[in-house]
């Protein structure tokens, strides 16, 4: 990938006036009553009614957006998705033109029966709400019911002609065909949908166990509902993931009898704990990019994570029914919070322990270990299937290094000593052997041990760190803590777009 700044889709969640105040704390859909179900639209009064702003958005005059809004909503509806009951009906044209951050937030809160489709012809609204100019669009439920209706009764969504005049600073002008993707993904919110980073983590250069096993997904199988606009010819339609998220939440009959669900629970290591916070996946074994779901464990929980009734489950819906499926447990990217998050804790937790696969009876929850890369298939509609998280790796440590400088441009250090092994001295004990690194600014870091085939043995390091010099130690063990063998292995750091590699030598 080249170096391409990303661009943040905003899913907002404004509060309510005399209905309800949402928080932005919601994994599977965006926004839970306090009675732990997601906030929908009422499907007895489908279509949806929205109600477009007057004036152009950049370039695109009124009736052409009018157009590309028409078109792209659509993708989300029956016509569209067979298991969806979404529907949508253009409901007239507002009065006004608006054109800034105040009459933005006036039409918001009107208790008018509207749900308005603002278009900021030039990115000026954008600005007026305080928001980055990065932002494309944003939208959300505005006002919802009291439990136990929970239904979203106004919504709103605001498109950022910016990226539609021919003229930014930052070159991120986008095309008509693209531009009607990022209103996909908006109405995606606007109809309690949260972001999925499904698939398109990997272009991010995020690591994922299903990668491991079945390779890099292609570009095509990137979520609508995945935070960042990637640049990378994602798909403009709905994907696995994002139809099985609708249907989820606005199921048509078909859905409910023709597809099923794997349900379980994330634990801790101790096996009784739940953990809530954890991106939970399924792939098809057949069809792992194309044929897979994604929910964040406790996604049901509302205001407490540790909710005894909610904590830890998991619900992957819409499976293909006689298929089976890898279970996954993946850490939320860390890119992805506020604007951007995915699941009910914004700024995603980080896993202590190796991510892994679910592998039935050999998942360990007595303080052992199971191997992570090992894993049972499970079939669609099977329940109780939990997954212990493995004990934190062991001996690894950062230290800060006391002048701590900060380089120019990524580094990587010689490791020390090396070869490394047993020690010389008699006492039969492992050496660990030391790696050091430095970063260039504030940025996510990976740094891993890959035998000479190029299999990844161990992670040492995968996380946000701060600029300056690092030391990680590898203590020549796998994930699973076992001894690696003798011979050449090779250690890479990846930070930003820029990967170094070096290699050393372990002598038992
Ligand atoms: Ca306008
Ligand atoms: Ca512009
Ligand atoms: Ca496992
Ligand atoms: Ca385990
Ligand atoms: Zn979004």
């Amino acid at each position: 990938m080249k170096n391409r700044n990303l661009i943040t889709l905003i899913g907002l969640v404004v509060s309510g006036l005399f209905l309800l105040q949402m928080q932005m704390m919601a994994g599977g859909a965006l926004a839970i009553s306090s009675t732990n179900k997601p906030y929908k639209w009422d499907v007895s009064r489908f279509p949806i009614k929205y109600h477009v702003d007057l004036g152009n958005c950049g370039l695109q005059s009124n009736e052409a957006m009018q157009e590309l809004v028409a078109n792209s909503i659509a993708k989300w509806t029956t016509s569209h998705i067979p298991y969806s009951s979404v529907q949508f009906e253009f409901g007239g044209l507002l009065d006004v033109d608006v054109t800034t951050g105040e009459k933005f937030e006036e039409v918001e809160l009107a208790q008018d029966n509207k749900n308005p489709i603002i278009f900021d012809v030039d990115g000026s609204i954008v600005k007026d709400l305080g928001m980055d100019e990065s932002v494309i669009g944003l939208a959300s439920p505005v006002y919802v019911t009291q439990p136990p209706l929970t239904r979203i009764v106004k919504g709103i969504a605001l498109l950022n002609g910016d990226f539609l005049d021919g003229n930014r600073r930052d070159g991120h002008e986008m095309t008509t065909e693209e531009f009607g993707a990022i209103i996909l993904h908006e109405f995606g919110h606007f109809l309690n949908l949260d972001h999925t980073q499904v698939n398109g983590h990997h272009f991010i250069q995020d690591s994922d166990p299903g990668f491991e096993l079945y390779g890099d997904p292609p570009i095509s199988s990137v979520s609508i509902m995945f935070p960042l606009s990637l640049g990378l010819g994602e798909p403009t339609e709905p994907q696995a993931d994002d139809i099985r998220a609708i249907a989820s939440l606005y199921p048509t009959t078909a859905f409910t009898n023709e597809t099923k669900s794997i349900t379980g629970r994330i634990l801790l290591p101790d096996g009784v704990t739940p953990l809530t916070g954890a991106n939970v996946v399924a792939r098809n074994v057949n069809d792992p990019f194309h044929d897979v779901a994604s929910q964040v464990s406790g996604a049901l929980t509302a205001d407490n994570p540790d909710d005894p009734d909610f904590a830890g489950y998991f619900t992957l819906s819409g499976l293909t029914a006689g298929a089976n499926y890898t279970i996954e447990v993946v850490n939320i990217n860390s890119r992805f919070n506020t604007n951007s998050s995915v699941g009910p804790i914004n700024v995603p937790i980080v896993l202590d322990a190796p991510e892994e696969f679910y592998n039935a009876g050999d998942e360990s929850g007595n303080g052992a270990s199971d191997n992570p890369a090992n894993w049972t298939a499970v079939a669609a509609g099977s329940n109780g299937i939990h997954i212990i998280l493995n004990n934190a790796a062991t001996a690894v440590e950062e230290q800060d290094n006391l002048s701590n400088p900060v380089p120019a441009s990524l580094q990587l250090f010689a490791n020390y000593p090396n070869p490394f092994g047993r020690k010389v001295d008699g006492s039969g004990q492992m050496m660990d052997t030391s790696i050091s690194f430095a970063i260039p600014r504030n940025e996510t870091v990976h740094l891993a041990v890959y035998d000479i085939l190029g299999r990844k043995i161990r992670t040492l390091v995968d996380k946000d760190m701060p600029a300056g010099q690092w030391t990680v130690k590898w203590d020549s063990r796998n994930e699973t803590g076992q001894m690696v063998a003798d011979g050449v292995y090779f250690y890479r750091i990846t930070s930003g777009t820029t990967s170094i590699t070096k290699r050393m030598l372990f002598l038992d």
